[in-house]
């Protein structure tokens, strides 16, 4: 179901769910950096995902709590704004997550928990009191395809707004079924809401689990590069401020009830990353160890942003090896910022993984 939009929204307050964590709090300094007038309340349970520091200075207010709690979600999502429905000025921008796949293999409930319960107590919330949900997903929900090339049917496909959702992972599936019950809310309760699903982001405040701040804060240390499995998968890269100033024309321009599928024509394999990363530490490219692969893990993402282009957005990091360099300038001068997280990232690491090169 789709309501036209015959004017922009102009969204003055938000709640944004998840805003201490990687892509939540860039969203919370883009958006007090482009749109002073915004006023933002902050949600987020502060898992080993958030980080304090995300927020310090910028003077947004932080609601310690999880998007689980019905009480306190409706609590919040009234004060933000009753009756201002789809063209009014409030709106919900829902990050919160458990965003790894990799804890999703070792506590896969808690996925479901957070991602799938917590979306359907937010949409529920929004629905009784007239407030927009922008709900951000990932295009894992469609799980993989075939590496370019291979000459596999699908192979030269990349993901659109009609590809059906087969998710790989408690993690995907978790998002995927999130998904699924916003559409519902929309269809059969009148929830005024937009999706999109994004491609994988880097910048500057990725936890250190993830893949290249693992890769860089490693190399910072004086480790190798550890590549899961042979290297080949492929992942569609954008810098997390493309990321939300796609989610801002979402929200100033999306038609509710539609779905966007955000990317940057990014598609890089995660060895050719991991030469550059050697390549910016001066370091020979191929000095790396190949490391246990990720059980059910996806071999390619690549996503059509054409959904986007027709709402007039499009990328303004075009240059990955630049971003990745001044990603990687960002941890060297943050080290405060995540040592401990990287730390603690690592004990669970390396109980379950083996290095395979001799
Ligand atoms: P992140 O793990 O860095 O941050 C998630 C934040 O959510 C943390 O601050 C955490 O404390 C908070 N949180 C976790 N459980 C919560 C709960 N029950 N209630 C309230 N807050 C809770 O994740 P991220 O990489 O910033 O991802 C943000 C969103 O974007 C997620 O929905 C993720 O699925 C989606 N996404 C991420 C990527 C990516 O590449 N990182 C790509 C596409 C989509
Ligand atoms: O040490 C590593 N070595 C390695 O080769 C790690 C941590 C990862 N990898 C590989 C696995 C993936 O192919 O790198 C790739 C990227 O891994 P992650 O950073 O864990 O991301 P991914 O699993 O692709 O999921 C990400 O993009 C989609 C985000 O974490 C999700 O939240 C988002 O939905």
């Amino acid at each position: 179901m789709t309501t036209s939009l015959d004017r922009p929204r102009r969204i003055t307050r938000l709640l944004v769910t998840g805003g201490a964590g990687f892509i939540g709090s860039n969203f919370v300094h883009r958006t007090l950096a482009m749109r002073p007038d915004v006023h933002i309340t902050v949600l987020d349970a502060m898992t080993y995902a958030a980080n304090p520091a995300n927020l310090s200075g910028t003077g947004v207010e932080l609601v310690v709590g999880s998007v689980a709690d019905a009480a306190l979600v409706d609590r919040l999502v009234v004060s933000l704004g009753e009756g201002t429905g789809d063209a009014g000025g409030a709106a919900v921008v829902h990050f919160a997550a458990e965003s790894h796949n990799d804890n999703a293999l070792r506590d896969p409930l808690r996925f479901v928990r957070t991602n799938t319960e917590g979306t359907a107590v937010l949409a529920e919330a929004c629905v009784r009191h007239g407030v927009h949900l922008h709900h951000i997903s990932t295009d894992e929900v469609f799980g993989d395809l075939p590496l370019r090339g291979s000459g596999e049917p699908g192979s030269e496909d990349r993901f659109t707004v009609d590809t059906p959702y087969a998710p790989s992972s408690v993690y995907s599936a978790s998002k995927a079924s999130a998904d699924h019950l916003v559409r519902a809310f929309v269809r059969s309760h009148g929830l005024s809401a937009t999706i999109s699903n994004c491609s994988n982001n880097y910048g500057p405040r990725q936890h250190p689990e993830k893949f290249l701040p693992r890769q860089i804060t490693g190399l910072l240390d004086g480790e190798t590069p550890r590549l899961y499995g042979t290297g080949e998968n492929v992942r569609d890269w954008i810098h997390v401020d493309d990321h939300n100033d796609a989610v801002w024309a979402i929200l100033d321009r999306g038609v509710a009830g539609e779905t966007y599928l955000i990317g940057a024509d990014g598609e890089r394999s995660n060895l050719e990353c991991v030469r550059a990363l050697n390549g910016i530490f001066g370091r020979d490219g191929d000095d790396f160890v190949h490391v246990t692969d990720r059980p059910g893990h996806d071999l390619r993402y690549a996503i059509d942003p054409s959904s986007m282009h027709a709402l007039g957005w499009t990328p303004r990091f075009t240059d990955f090896a630049a971003g990745l360099a001044d990603t990687v300038a960002w941890y060297r001068d943050h080290r405060d910022w995540w040592e401990t997280s990287r730390k603690d990232a690592e004990l669970v690491y390396r109980a379950t993984e083996d290095i395979l090169d001799p």
